[in-house]
């Protein structure tokens, strides 16, 4: 990508499109296109090809997607396949026919098998048995890996597809039902902080392992890779460490500066036992995650205290709770 590149980034206002956003602004390219999805609907496939007939973008981040947590992903299997198949065919075939230079495609670690080797490593891709939570949700991400694979094989194009493992950071979604394990954790912990509650509930066994990822360093290693990877292979990002949920909750709960008791209610899905990428491919172009769990649990809670933590208290005075 040169400076004067027209840059596409699609989701521009979700936790991945907002660090893209932010890192292509702090390196300079000063020609970035984006709109709202009020704006531009890309489940729409009329409104896309008049988008990008308009825009004629250079590179395109498709970072659009409909994304949740494991209850979300259980309850609105429809949803989540439905939508995010519409979403990425259509830019990816708008990005063919409006010649789009390449184009970054953004998977998720849960396309590879529930009881993958781990660390998982790319070629393990449809080997073996998704996690049932969220299989729709895979299934059309996998869908979208093989579109990009098959575009390139057809039509000559340079689309990537990449593999981030679960991330947090700025724009995250905090609405507990809807949203991943590390944002509910910061706002659960706040909020028993400032009511005073004895306890805080954890879902699950607090056995399963995770790893994440910052989404400014994601962000990173996305820049990186549109401007040095060209393959139609998958390449994982992640950090290469993960931990048991029940050490994360004493990690958020540190980070908050809540004393009371952490309750696990086992009733709620523990959803895959480990998802950790191998991120060795990634290594070996000389790609490092910066930010430990540690400074990046810091960076968020700070984010949620001056963005959301009013909003949610307002929200839940206004629902009585
Ligand atoms: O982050 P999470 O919802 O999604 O759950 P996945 C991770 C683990 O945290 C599960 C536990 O074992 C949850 O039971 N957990 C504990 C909680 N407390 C909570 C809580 O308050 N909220 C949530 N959400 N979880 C997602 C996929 O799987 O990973 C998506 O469903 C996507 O499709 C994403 O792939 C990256 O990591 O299990």
């Amino acid at each position: 990508m040169e400076l004067d590149s027209k840059i596409y980034i699609a989701g521009h206002r979700g936790l991945v499109g907002s660090a893209i956003k932010r890192k292509l602004e702090e390196k300079g390219y000063w020609n970035l296109v984006y709109r709202t999805s009020q704006e531009l609907d890309l489940t729409r496939r009329e409104e896309v090809d008049e988008f990008f007939q308009k825009e004629k973008p250079d590179y395109v981040f498709l970072a659009a997607a409909r994304v949740g947590g494991i209850i979300a992903n259980n309850e609105f299997p429809a949803d989540f396949i439905r939508d995010n198949l519409m979403i990425q065919t259509n830019v990816i075939d708008a990005s063919h026919q409006f010649g789009v230079k390449k184009l970054l495609f953004l998977g998720s670690t849960c396309v590879y098998p529930k009881y993958a080797p781990q660390p998982m490593r790319e070629e393990s891709l449809l080997t073996g048995l998704l996690e049932p939570t969220n299989e729709p949700y895979a299934i059309a991400k996998i869908a979208g890996i093989k579109m990009c694979e098959a575009y390139n094989k057809q039509y000559g194009t340079d689309f990537i597809s990449v593999m981030p493992t679960n991330l947090y950071g700025p724009y995250d979604n905090y609405d507990l039902h809807s949203s991943h394990v590390l944002p509910a954790l910061i706002r659960k912990f706040h909020e028993a902080k400032v009511k005073g509650d004895e306890a805080v509930v954890v879902w699950g066994t607090g056995e399963p392992r995770r790893e994440f990822l910052y989404s400014e360093d994601l962000a990173d290693a996305l820049l990186f890779l549109m401007n040095n990877y060209k393959s139609s292979e998958l390449i994982n990002i992640g950090t290469g460490k993960d931990m048991p949920i029940s050490m994360l909750a004493e990690k958020v709960k540190e980070t908050v500066g809540y004393n009371g008791k952490i309750v696990f209610d086992t009733k709620k899905p523990d959803g895959t036992p480990r998802k950790l990428v191998d991120v060795s491919r990634l290594r070996s172009m000389g790609w490092k995650a910066p930010t430990s769990l540690s400074e990046g649990l810091a960076l968020a809670y700070n984010w949620f205290l001056e963005n959301e933590a009013d909003a949610t208290l307002m929200a839940n005075k206004r629902r009585g709770i």
